[in-house]
């Protein structure tokens, strides 16, 4: 059954994984260079070329390419599993995971020659050669396709199963893939009418304030298109791997609808300091980004209860007794926990960036690479290792390959990011220490005393991670092709509600909420986006390698 989608999810996630490796290794060189060590001069015998090039690639290849491939095979997985068929078109789908891997080897080629290093947010003025917004262009496309795809399957179950509502890891699935298509619309703007044709020579120049708006149109709801499918795990799977029970399925539902609604509207949270940005504006999306916090806790609350319901089915007692009940010895539960421990602080730490006037204490400081690694770099990436530790066994038809080298690495990740981000979020907040940069070698870093004992926090952060990425990769190459086969078939696993309330109809409906999301991005950004055209000046040169 579910050969040919099982065969897709298998390439998207090896693809996936492939990738985040070159972009993961990258990651503890820039923690030992900002402690003094700086490896980067023998970096260049494998063709990296500077600090800035090693950072590029660690944010495109694990922010956009790992992400990205993985949500697309993972959804391919959840929906043809949670709607119990397989996908409408088949073909279809080989031809949308041929568009991403074309858009992604067109990506490489100036990305690993260092004639894109303009870090993962391609900030213009800052330019790269223009095969890189191309290729990146292409693998946006190649994921419309697969999101259609998806709702092609849904429409023909729809049409077979009238009267049903949505399986909730169906809809949660198929609702990231909609709010994605809303998402993109702002950098597939800045990509064909400014980054193309001006890195193509055809603009005399780009007008920096309206790609930056246009980007973070997109780039804000990225997190939500990384975090989602997170979601569809913890509140669709998780319980059951937990031995417990979806405390409040409706709620689940509710919330995903509100990311839907709320997820785009707010990008301007990234632009308090930018000047040609009307303050009003900036206020307006201030208060949605608390607004997006209120299903954050809807599903802090509503997960959390339905892991008390497992421990407390395994005889967990007392406020506390039932954690110690939680099946702590299978790592595909333990990293997701774990993952979502400290995703907890970065939703704080998010807060903390989404105020207004707090914003400017930290805006541009390592704070926010502490913040994003505990965020992307935990909540999502560690959770979708987590996935990965029953995905993979599954797909490959063959057994985890060791038990206690994941848990293992479980506990590393857990130890090494949370030494890593504080380190980052001290310097940044107390210090004022700048993020992106080479601090070994700035000259204001030298005699900084103050920064040392954290920056050596941070480094041996780093370097514990290593040790993690190391155990994952050991165990997932011997997973995918030396371990031993399975005697028993590998389920998805899926959780059961609580209790049996079925949800509202108006939580299986469409229209409102896709209205609803409409009508807040046309307020939110109309106006800011007919006030940056009114102000267009395609002056700006490019500056590419400068480094
Ligand atoms: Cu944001």
């Amino acid at each position: 059954m579910y050969k040919h989608e099982h065969r897709l999810t298998a390439w998207h996630i090896g693809i996936a994984f492939t990738f985040l490796s070159i972009g993961i290794l990258l990651g503890p060189f820039q923690t030992w260079e900002h402690a003094g060590l700086n490896l980067y001069p023998q970096l260049k015998a494998v063709g990296i070329q500077s600090y800035y090039h090693g950072l590029t690639l660690h944010g495109v290849l694990n922010a956009l390419v790992f992400t990205t491939f993985f949500i697309t095979g993972f959804f391919t997985f959840t929906v043809a599993h949670s709607l119990g068929r397989p996908m409408r078109f088949p073909r279809y789908h080989t031809v949308s995971l041929i568009v991403m891997v074309v858009g992604l080897l067109i990506t490489a080629v100036p990305l690993l020659l260092n004639g894109a290093t303009v870090l993962y947010t391609f900030y213009p003025p800052l330019k790269a050669d223009p095969l890189f917004y191309i290729g990146l262009t292409i693998v946006v496309i190649g994921s419309w396709m697969v999101g259609w795809g998806l709702l092609f399957t849904w429409g023909a179950w729809r049409k077979d199963n009238p009267k049903t509502q949505t399986p909730l890891i169906a809809l949660g699935s198929l609702i990231t893939m909609v709010m994605w298509q809303i998402a993109t619309i702002g950098v597939a703007l800045e990509m064909l009418l400014l980054n193309i044709p001006w890195s193509l020579g055809l603009l005399p120049g780009t007008d920096p304030q309206l790609a930056r708006t246009l980007f973070w149109f997109t780039g804000h709801p990225l997190v939500y298109f990384w975090l989602l499918p997170v979601y569809v795990s913890w509140y669709g799977m998780l319980p059951k791997q937990a031995g417990g029970k979806i405390f409040s399925e409706p709620l689940a539902r509710f919330a995903f609808w509100l990311f839907l609604v709320l997820s785009v509207p707010i990008g301007i949270h990234h632009q308090y300091v930018d000047p040609g940005i009307p303050a009003g504006w900036k206020a307006l999306h201030s208060i949605l980004t608390f607004a997006v916090f209120f299903p954050s806790l809807l599903t802090l609350f509503n997960v959390v209860a339905s892991l008390e319901i497992g421990g407390r089915a395994a005889g967990g007692k007392g406020w506390f007794g039932w954690i110690f009940k939680l099946p702590w010895g299978d790592p595909s539960f333990t990293a997701q926990a774990f993952a979502g421990m400290l995703f907890a602080l970065g939703g704080i730490s998010g807060l903390t960036n989404a105020s207004y006037n707090i914003n400017l204490a930290v805006h541009n400081t390592a704070w926010i690479p502490g913040h994003l690694h505990l965020t992307v770099g935990t909540g999502v990436a560690f959770s979708f290792m987590g996935i990965a530790y029953w995905l993979v066994p599954k797909l490959a038809g063959r057994e985890l390959w060791n038990r206690k080298v994941a848990l293992a690495q479980a506990w590393t990740w857990l130890i090494g990011m949370a030494l890593m981000s504080n380190g980052l979020h001290i310097l940044g907040l107390r210090y004022g220490v700048p993020r992106r940069s080479a601090l070994g070698i700035a000259p204001y870093a030298a005699g900084m005393t103050e920064w040392t004992p954290f920056i050596i926090e941070t480094a041996v952060g780093g370097t514990i991670l290593l040790i993690s990425i190391v155990l994952l990769y050991v165990n997932l190459v011997a997973t995918a092709w030396f371990s031993r086969r399975l005697t028993t078939p590998i389920e998805m696993p899926v959780a059961e509600p609580w209790d049996d309330h079925p949800a509202p109809a108006w939580l299986d409906q469409w229209r409102p909420w896709l209205a609803g999301s409409l009508a807040l991005v046309l307020l939110s950004y109309g106006p800011v986006v007919v006030y940056l055209l009114s102000r267009l000046a395609l002056t700006s040169p490019g500056f590419s390698n400068l480094w």
